[in-house]
């Protein structure tokens, strides 16, 4: 067990210092099984370790499942080890084909022993029993590598399922105190953490709005954020998106949460413009296809006002056809979108083809994209069960997609960014069914993280007058909206 521990420690599988957990909620321990498939040895060793603990719990089953992903290998391992059959649980079903939700054969009535990785308050290894006893399948016990002591013992046993673990948190806190890898101050912050965020027989949601959590090494799951965090410490959370992470530093470091909608017509009024507000603002919007005189000088000479001034560059393309032609119109053409554009924007309507096809052009060149799950505009189709899909299609495609253009908050993830246009000093509309709301009602009230506005900084006599009554508009609201979340 001492040399599996400090193996871990090693590989950086548990770390400690301060984590801002998907939650919003701040750790000082953080686990991320994920890296043991780089280290064969380790990955064995825990495996042996799963097995032994199964058997000498004597637990009678007929196959193994592991939660997937970070357990699949370790399942693999002992099935094949110990000549086991293994069932393997989608995370989705296919969206083709039998659209099962476990592979392998399965025979009702059977017994199957669920394998994890870390157990927080149980939601994962609940989620994977669902749709195993949706199959027939009876399931008693599971095994996990390490229980955070955080309420899932008590709440599998609600459930019907013993937990048996290899080694709980204050064990290996002992383990790699006595190692004198932490010290003394360390061991005791994570005990009063463990304390804190106990969260036992809490009500798990088993599907829909929780799912994104459950799945994390370490998340405080099935809590909802019990308050509001920067926007600094949530470019700290751990697995955001590189793009994201950029876009809340900038915003903390500039204290700006507003973005230019450049709706202008020559490039030499768009460059001129970049440099005049780019202080100013965290994101400049583009429409490339409304320059008309579009060449491709002028993006890079973009590209370096972005970088001097530190803002990023959004196209407004609006991709919403199948998935093959997306990535041409978003990697070619006379635009070469991809090339300067440092993230992007879909309609969900055409499926999930639509973002596959940009992710294989974004994904390498470490862009992103927000779905559009509404609209400022009158009328606008996009509500209801059309939004909560492009919610799901975000949590699905969360490496490449940052968050959403809405008209106000639409998930609990921290990691995904709100962006809100339709946004003026009074509430109104113009006389093509835009609608406009406040800075204050947008980013206080509906809790979106960044307002775009176009012609009411365009509009004004002094534009870069305009633009810093927007920043402080919005950045006020902001902080009305920390304070009041805090109080
Ligand atoms: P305005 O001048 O602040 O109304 O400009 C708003 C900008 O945001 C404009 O570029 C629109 O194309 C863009 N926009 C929008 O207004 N509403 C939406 O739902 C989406 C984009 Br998506």
């Amino acid at each position: 067990m001492e040399s599996l521990v400090s193996g871990l420690f090693e590989i950086q599988a548990v770390k400690f210092g301060c984590f801002v957990l998907k939650s919003g909620i701040s750790s000082p321990v953080y686990f991320d099984l994920r890296v043991l498939v780089s280290y064969p040895t380790l990955l064995n060793q825990v495996s042996e370790l799963l097995w032994q603990t199964a058997n000498s719990a004597g637990i009678k089953y007929n196959s193994i499942c592991g939660v997937p992903y970070t357990a699949l290998p370790l399942a693999t391992i002992i099935c094949s080890s110990n000549k086991i059959p293994m069932l393997i649980r989608r995370k989705e079903a296919k969206d083709y084909g039998t659209k099962r939700l476990v592979e392998g054969t399965v025979n009702p009535g059977e017994t199957c022993l669920i394998i994890e990785d870390v157990v927080t308050s149980g939601s994962s290894v609940l989620e994977t029993a669902e749709v195993l006893r949706k199959e027939g399948l009876k399931v008693t016990d599971a095994v996990v590598l390490l229980d955070r002591e955080q309420g899932g013992r008590a709440r599998l046993e609600e459930e019907g399922i013993r937990l048996h673990s290899v080694c709980s948190l204050s064990r290996l806190l002992e383990i790699l105190h006595c190692q004198g890898k932490i010290d003394s101050e360390m061991v005791e912050s994570v005990n009063i953490f463990i304390r804190k965020n106990a969260c036992p027989l809490v009500s798990i949601k088993m599907n829909g709005s929780t799912k994104q959590l459950n799945n994390q090494p370490d998340g405080i799951l099935a809590k909802k954020p019990n308050r509001e965090i920067s926007y600094g410490a949530r470019a700290q959370l751990p697995e955001i998106h590189p793009i994201t992470a950029q876009l809340f530093k900038i915003m903390e470091k500039k204290q700006t949460n507003l973005c230019l909608a450049a709706d202008v017509t020559s490039s030499k009024e768009l460059l001129q413009l970049a440099d005049s507000l780019g202080s100013e603002i965290c994101v400049l919007k583009t429409h490339v296809d409304i320059l008309n005189d579009f060449n491709p000088a002028v993006f890079s000479e973009l590209r370096a006002i972005a970088d001097k001034h530190e803002f990023l560059i959004f196209e407004d393309r609006k991709f919403a056809d199948i998935g093959n032609t997306v990535k041409r119109q978003y990697e070619g053409g006379m635009y070469k979108i991809a090339s300067w554009s440092d993230f992007v924007n879909a309609h969900v309507v055409p499926g999930p083809g639509v973002v596959k096809g940009l992710k294989e052009v974004g994904l390498p060149l470490n862009r992103g994209c927000l779905l559009i799950a509404e609209m400022s505009s009158e009328g606008s189709l996009a509500t209801g069960d059309y939004t909560k899909t492009a919610v799901r299609l975000a949590e699905k495609h969360s490496d490449f997609v940052i968050g959403f253009i809405s008209s106000s908050n639409i998930s609990d993830r921290l990691d995904f960014i709100h962006m809100t246009p339709g946004v003026q000093m009074e509430i109104g509309a113009d006389n093509l069914g835009q609608q406009y709301l406040s800075p204050e009602e947008v980013i206080h009230k509906k809790a979106s993280d960044i307002i775009i506005v176009g012609r009411g900084i365009l509009s004004a006599k002094d534009c870069v007058e305009a633009a810093r009554t927007y920043k402080k508009a919005g950045w006020a609201a902001y902080l009305n909206r920390l304070l009041s979340a805090n109080n």
